[in-house]
């Protein structure tokens, strides 16, 4: 048995992308799987039945199979950057943020992505339905630049890949727009040495393979 936590990941999937980020801040090591959704690996079946990425292995056998529980368990292990809730109003802040992110934000964008498989709407209807939280986060940023205050927080982290992709979907029409808060901030995270390091590409993971440290 790997005497390192193991990590399922998929490089462009959001919520590997954020469990990744809280993992590299905390400078805990571990082994990194590269799945490939549509041939996924055994070993990640057996452990999690529902599939999805990132799925999170400790030593002692326990799965986490929710990024947001991937986030909580590196941040509370280590926290150089305070990105998690300093007090019970930020905690609720932040929650109720990253629900409606990964709520309706993430059915409307999955809808705007793949809109061809979804003709009932336009592309355009499915963007303005995604747009709502888009305004707001704008919004949001006016306060201190980050969706929290004047300082990187959970909020930020967790909610940033999803962001960078609805602004992927058609980049364009994100830079002419007026969410220019947003766009200041969604360039940041795109640049930091941190998002960097969490994007590099790995060949998918294969049974009895040597172990990648990450
Ligand atoms: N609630 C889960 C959602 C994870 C999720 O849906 N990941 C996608 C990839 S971005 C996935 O694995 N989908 C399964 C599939 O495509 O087979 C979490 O926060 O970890």
């Amino acid at each position: 048995m790997s005497a390192l936590p193991i990590l399922y990941s998929f490089r462009r999937c959001p919520y590997a992308m954020r469990a990744r980020l809280a993992i590299k801040a905390s400078g805990q090591s571990l082994e990194l799987r590269e799945v490939r959704l549509a041939d996924k690996p055994q070993a990640l079946l057996d452990c999690s039945a529902k599939a999805t990425v990132p799925v999170l292995v400790l030593p002692d056998n326990t799965v986490l199979d929710e990024s947001r529980d991937i986030l909580m368990w590196a941040l509370g292990l280590h926290d150089p950057h305070n990105w998690l809730p300093q007090d019970q109003q930020q905690l609720t802040n932040m929650t109720a943020l990253i629900d409606e992110n990964d709520g309706d934000f993430k059915q409307h964008l999955d809808h705007y992505k793949y809109a061809d498989r979804f003709p009932q709407q336009s592309m355009t209807v499915y963007r303005q339905q995604a747009e709502g939280f888009i305004a707001s986060l704008d919004r949001q940023l006016q306060e201190g630049g980050f969706l929290c205050g004047d300082q990187c927080s959970l909020a930020d982290i967790a909610i940033f890949p999803f962001v960078r992709q609805f602004a992927h979907v058609d980049k364009s029409w994100f830079d002419q727009t007026g969410y220019s808060r947003l766009q200041v901030w969604l360039a940041h995270f795109l640049n930091s040495p941190l998002f960097l390091s969490v994007m590099e590409k790995y060949p998918p993971w294969q049974p009895g393979q040597k172990a990648l440290i990450f």
